[in-house]
């Protein structure tokens, strides 16, 4: 079988600079459910029990050494990599824009090193919309970066909400896709999400980020920003599932006068806006039925490193009952259109 080029396009990494002030922002006060995982992640004791047992921290610090041996030994070929959640969203506006564009500089220096095996999605201040949207002119036509990279919502507040708009202009404009990836719950969802581990990943993650993107569908801002490409991990965050009734009860809804009036359908701007990654769900029936509802130009492989093992990963693309055509473009076609990845 001829060696198919494997492109993983949500993979994580970090700077010092902003494991440092995460460190410091989950010391004080704040209200935020990522609290929990970030002071694991980044402020844990040896021998305490939680995410610091699970040594994320120094693989999200290191990308040339540990990570590009193991990519080697595993023939993954690139990690688009992406700043890590809750990326700059902790911060205060002033500090967010700063470390964002050092995020940015030192992202973009990783890739020009090696441009076959990096690229590389810009991370962002929403805090300051007009700054961020200078920030992502920046990153793609002077760093050549990607794409974005968010980690859902912004002190509570979401996409949808018109403040928001300099940033999904610049990025329609720009042509860049923009990933929303999740981070714990908003003070006004994270309610009973408190217990039992399920702040993160397990679930909390995925209501969080599904909710976001429900948001942006039914609010209308697809009208507005008809070309905006935005990109979403875990398999669609549930979204692909519940497809079918949000696009039959927002219909409904709309007639009854509760749901902005929309030019297309819910299951329309879902198919023609979104774009869904593999990240961290390695079930060929989810897989198999995302493709069916979205289409395999829309479906993209990836492993979620460092948080999930990329040997399984590998295995799991490998062995999907998928024809190589189709295998190509979730390993690396669609990847290279979506991001603007040179291929080989
Ligand atoms: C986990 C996953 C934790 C991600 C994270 O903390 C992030 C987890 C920032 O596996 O619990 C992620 O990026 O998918
Ligand atoms: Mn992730």
């Amino acid at each position: 079988m001829e060696k198919i080029r494997k492109i993983a396009t949500e993979e994580a990494f970090s700077i010092p600079e902003v494991a440092e002030a995460l460190k410091q922002v989950v010391r004080g006060p704040t209200s935020s459910l990522d609290r929990l995982l970030v002071s694991q992640i980044y402020d844990s004791k040896p021998g305490a029990s939680g995410y610091g047992m699970l040594n994320f921290l120094e693989r999200l610090l290191d990308v040339e050494d540990h990570r590009l041996r193991e990519m080697n030994e595993l023939g993954v070929d690139m990690h688009l990599l992406s700043l890590t959640a809750p990326g700059v969203q902790m911060f205060d506006a002033d500090t967010a824009t700063d470390l964002a564009a050092l995020a940015n500089d030192r992202l973009a220096d990783i890739c020009r090193r090696h441009p076959t095996r990096f690229a590389g999605l810009a991370s962002f201040a929403p805090q300051s919309p007009r700054r961020a949207a200078k920030e992502m002119q920046r990153a793609i036509r002077s760093l050549k970066l990607n794409g974005f990279i968010l980690n859902s919502h912004t002190n509570g507040e979401y996409l949808d909400d018109p403040k928001y708009w300099p940033i999904l202009e610049a990025a329609e404009a720009l042509d860049a896709c923009l990933y929303i990836h999740p981070r714990a719950a908003s003070d006004g969802l994270k309610g009973p999400l408190q217990d039992y581990g399920m702040d993160t990943a397990m679930w909390g993650f995925g209501i969080e980020t599904g909710t976001h993107c429900v948001r942006m569908m039914t609010s209308g801002l697809f009208d507005r920003f008809p070309k905006l490409k935005i990109c979403i991990g875990h398999m669609g965050e549930a979204i692909p599932f519940w497809l079918w009734r949000l696009n039959y009860m927002n219909t409904r809804s709309q007639k009854m006068g509760r749901s902005p009036r929309t030019q297309l359908t819910m299951a329309e701007y879902f198919q023609r806006n979104f774009f869904i990654t593999t990240s961290g769900v390695e079930d060929h029936l989810a897989l198999d039925y995302a493709i069916r509802k979205l289409g395999v130009d829309h479906v993209l492989w990836a492993i979620d490193y460092p948080y999930q093992p990329s040997k399984p990963a590998v295995d799991f693309m490998d062995t999907a009952p998928l024809s190589e055509p189709d295998r190509a473009k979730l390993y690396h076609l669609n990847a290279e259109r979506l991001f603007h990845i040179a291929p080989l």
